[in-house]
């Protein structure tokens, strides 16, 4: 039998580590992942991959681990010898890397760091290939639209200031050492497994908790803000083609497509058969409710406020508007995404209705639901 080739996904626990790992599991490879520990479960996007080991032999392994601590890196390295490593894991939110700037650095630019040494220092920069999460944020406060490989980069947060050494490192190791590593300049991308805290995913679960009486208002920052939005499903396919190819380079990933806060609030209440009427500007703008239809929202009325602009949620440097284009990677991968926003949004918003009327039921047979609303 042929030998299965091995992948090492830190960040497994994650959104895009999740379909990662289903996406290399399909295709036959043996993966492991780095999940860090944590004081409450923290595997609910891998567990329906997950086998106990004491119930079969899985080609699906955890190990624990943290990219602030390069022993540990070092030993799960040596003993997995992987083929292909996708680093993922970082402190991943923009806003709260204004909180935790030094942490934020330590995990996303010394941890990615942190693997390439230990890559290095194993011997395996002949045999390891490396994809490294690059990101949009990058561009932060834009010089070209829309933004290609060659846009000049201007960072705008403590996260992306990280990514930026991330990304640089990668470069300079591809250069220096001769290794196989990539990055993915990826825009943002969203599933129903997003975390609750990232805007896309803040709205459906929030839309769909106040349709079914769980909640009364989502507070919102910046709904001005534009993005190139895409499907996390789609884009995971393409780090695993970046990491095929016979020489590495770095690509931006998006869809080429822009939207608004605004318009992902608006098509989200759509798919709850709202049509809602926004008012006021920026700061103070909220959003009625002046048509429903169907019987998604049993618990809304017209006339009723649901959004509201909260300038807590304003960002002390904001990325205004981000669109990227793929030419590059479709002309050399052949990619090109699978999901429009459209189609994402009724997804997402499905999925967060029947958690929404499950959580309604045990309510109304007297179980008491605690909604985190914590954004
Ligand atoms: P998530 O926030 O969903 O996942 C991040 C993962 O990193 C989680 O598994 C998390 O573990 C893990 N992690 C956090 N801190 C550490 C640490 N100190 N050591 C080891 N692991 C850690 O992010 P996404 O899946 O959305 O994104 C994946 C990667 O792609 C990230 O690097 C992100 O910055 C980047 N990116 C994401 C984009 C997007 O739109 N989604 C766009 C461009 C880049 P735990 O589950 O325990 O929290
Ligand atoms: P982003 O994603 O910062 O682009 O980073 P996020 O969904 O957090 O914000 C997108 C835009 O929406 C605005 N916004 C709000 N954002 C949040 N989280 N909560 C709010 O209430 C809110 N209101 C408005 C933000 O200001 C911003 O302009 C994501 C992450 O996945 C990064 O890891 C990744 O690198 C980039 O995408 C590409």
């Amino acid at each position: 039998m042929a030998q299965k080739i091995v992948a090492l996904i830190t960040g497994v626990t994650g959104q895009d580590g999740s379909y990662l790992a289903e996406f290399l599991l399909e295709k036959g490879y043996e993966v492991h992942g780095i999940k860090r520990r944590a004081s409450s479960f923290n595997t609910q996007r891998v567990d329906h991959i997950y086998q106990d080991p004491h119930h079969g032999n899985n080609s699906f392994k955890l190990h624990y681990g943290d990219l602030s601590d390069s022993s540990n890196l070092t030993r799960i390295l040596q003993e997995v010898q992987p083929d292909e490593v996708y680093n993922l894991g970082a402190q991943s939110h923009v806003a709260v890397s204004f909180e935790s700037p030094e942490y934020t650095a330590d995990v996303d630019a010394m941890g990615t760091l942190r693997l390439l040494e230990a890559i290095r220092f194993l011997g395996l920069e002949k045999k390891t290939r490396f994809y490294q999460a690059s990101t949009s944020e990058l561009y932060g406060l834009v010089q070209e639209t829309p933004q290609k490989e060659t846009t000049p980069f201007h960072p705008r947060s403590p996260y992306a200031v990280a990514k930026m050494y991330a990304y640089w490192i990668v470069v300079n190791y591809r250069e220096a050492y001769g290794m196989y590593a990539c990055n993915g300049i990826l825009f943002n991308h969203e599933s129903p497994r997003r975390g609750e805290t990232f805007v896309t995913r803040k709205i459906t679960r929030g839309l769909a908790n106040i349709a079914q009486g769980l909640e009364k208002c989502l507070f919102m920052g910046n709904i001005d803000s534009l993005r190139d939005w895409g499907h996390a499903r789609d884009y995971v396919k393409m780090q695993w083609m970046m990491l095929q190819q016979e020489t590495p380079d770095d690509f931006v990933i998006a869809t080429g497509v822009q939207y608004s806060v605004r318009d992902f609030i608006r098509m989200a209440a759509a798919e709850l058969g709202m049509t809602l009427s926004f008012e006021g500007n920026g700061i103070d703008e909220k959003a009625i409710i002046v048509s429903i239809e169907g019987d998604k929202a049993p618990a809304l009325k017209v006339g009723d406020i649901i959004v509201q602009v909260d300038p807590r949620y304003f960002r002390p440097a904001e990325v205004e508007t981000l669109l990227g284009d793929p030419t590059k990677a479709k002309e050399k991968l052949g990619w090109t995404p699978e999901t429009t926003l459209p189609e994402l949004v009724k997804e997402m918003v499905a999925h967060d209705l029947v958690q929404a009327r499950q959580h309604a039921l045990l309510k109304t047979h007297g179980y008491s639901v605690a909604v985190s609303t914590e954004q």
